[in-house]
């Protein structure tokens, strides 16, 4: 087989990019290790930025975003028995966010996929990059019944934190930063009312909560948990209570609960590989950068990757313009580490951390006091929260 461009993995950040890519014209493929229920299994974000809402519309799927999704123009960081509202709209001169989940944004990918006839090969066992250094790298993976090469332009390493592109990369060739935080998130999903229309983000002594949602009807929420700590050790029971301990009283006497549809833990880590570029193999969304959840920017910053690459690919195939491309690695890792330092300091901001000292924990509530009296720092975190521009 061959084609122009060859992606490596089947979530958002491979769907997006396949897509707008042959809305161009440009022919590609999309190998995806696992099957389509399985990838659509997985809960996990919810916010997106406009950036990346506008991307989904270019990519015509985004009309039951823009009908299902909600805009959210605030939300809440909770303290000491009370909430402050960041009023995203006002701090940002008109800006918000849209409350969408990853998982409907996937389905919607996926059926824009099978509409335009999209080459998505699910169940794709031991994929491998191959010749990535030269002018003619090419895929192979075995199909159940033998191996099958596909030759390529460039390939796109788009296979999550766990996927093989970026291992593919000589150790020599990447320079890998990271910092694992000493905690998880235990997520719980249920069709119940959530407890507030907009997010709240909770700082408690007993360690971090967040109230979000996917509609009306359809919680999300999340605490902090020892990384120890297994989904068997939380019923559902406890978990409501642990979550109502975390929140102002007036907040949780409001809670409605029920029984958990989905219920995991995911570890908090904060990740960067440079360059984002080996060859003609070029790495998005998670399978170059992971941050912890608490600044929800991982898909975003997932879709300002597609979003150069997207360009980059459209100048090269239509002018025979390389300087995207050459680029690339680093305009993407510009966005990137701004994501990631916003992201890890709303993480230190509200979290507990089991080996902080007195003077750590009177630092974090001075912070928590500073950005909450001054307009300027609110504005600050409300620019990040909706995303810098492209
Ligand atoms: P994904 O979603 O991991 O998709 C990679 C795909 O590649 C496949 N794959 C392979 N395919 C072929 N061969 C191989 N060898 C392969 N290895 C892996 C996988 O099966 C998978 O289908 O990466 P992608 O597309 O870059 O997307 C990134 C996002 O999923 C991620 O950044 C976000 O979910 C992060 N995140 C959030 N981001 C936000 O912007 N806003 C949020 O509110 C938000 N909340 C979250 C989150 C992540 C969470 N968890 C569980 C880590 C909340 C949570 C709890
Ligand atoms: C979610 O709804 O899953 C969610 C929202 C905001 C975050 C992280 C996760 O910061």
């Amino acid at each position: 087989m061959k084609t122009q461009v060859g992606i490596i993995g089947g979530g958002p950040s491979g769907l997006l990019l396949s897509q707008l890519l042959d809305l161009q014209g440009i022919d590609n493929v999309v190998l995806e290790k696992h099957t389509r229920d399985y990838v659509l299994g997985r809960i996990r974000a919810g916010v997106l930025e406009h950036g990346f809402a506008g991307l989904m519309r270019e990519a015509r799927c985004g009309k039951r975003m823009d009908t299902m999704g909600e805009i959210h123009e605030g939300f809440y960081i909770a303290h000491d028995g009370t909430r402050d509202r960041i009023d995203l709209k006002g701090l940002t001169g008109g800006n918000s966010v849209v409350v969408y989940g990853q998982t409907e944004l996937t389905r919607d990918l996926y059926e824009g996929r099978e509409k335009m006839g999209g080459k998505v090969i699910h169940n794709a066992n031991d994929v491998k990059p191959h010749d990535m250094a030269t002018r003619a790298p090419y895929l192979t993976y075995h199909n159940g019944t033998g191996t099958v090469r596909i030759d390529c332009d460039y390939i796109i390493g788009a296979d999550g934190f766990h996927g093989i592109s970026r291992k593919s990369i000589p150790r020599d060739k990447i320079r890998e930063y990271e910092r694992v935080y000493p905690f998880g998130w235990l997520g719980v999903l249920s069709n119940t009312k959530p407890v507030s229309p907009e997010l709240i983000y909770a700082k408690h002594e007993r360690g971090f909560a967040l109230c979000s949602l996917r509609s009306q009807t359809l919680s999300r929420y999340y605490i902090q948990v020892p990384l120890t700590d297994t989904v068997d050790d939380w019923s559902d029971d406890v978990f409501w209570a642990e979550l109502k301990r975390r929140l102002p009283k007036d907040v949780a006497k409001d809670l409605i609960t029920g029984p958990s549809i989905e219920k995991s833990i995911a570890p908090l880590r904060s990740f960067v590989a440079e360059p984002m570029r080996y060859g003609n193999m070029f790495l998005a969304g998670d399978a170059a950068h992971i941050v912890p959840p608490t600044g929800a920017r991982g898909l975003n910053s997932a879709a300002s990757d597609v979003y150069y690459l997207y360009h980059a690919m459209l100048d090269h195939y239509r002018n025979g313009d390389d300087s995207g491309l050459e680029t690339y690695s680093e305009k993407a890792l510009a966005r990137v580490w701004k994501g990631q330092r916003f992201s890890w300091w709303m993480t230190t901001l509200l979290h507990s951390f089991p080996d902080s000292n007195p003077y750590d924990n009177r630092l974090q509530q001075t912070d928590i006091e500073y950005l909450l009296s001054s307009e300027k720092a609110m504005a600050s975190l409300a620019e990040n929260y909706v995303g810098l521009p492209f």
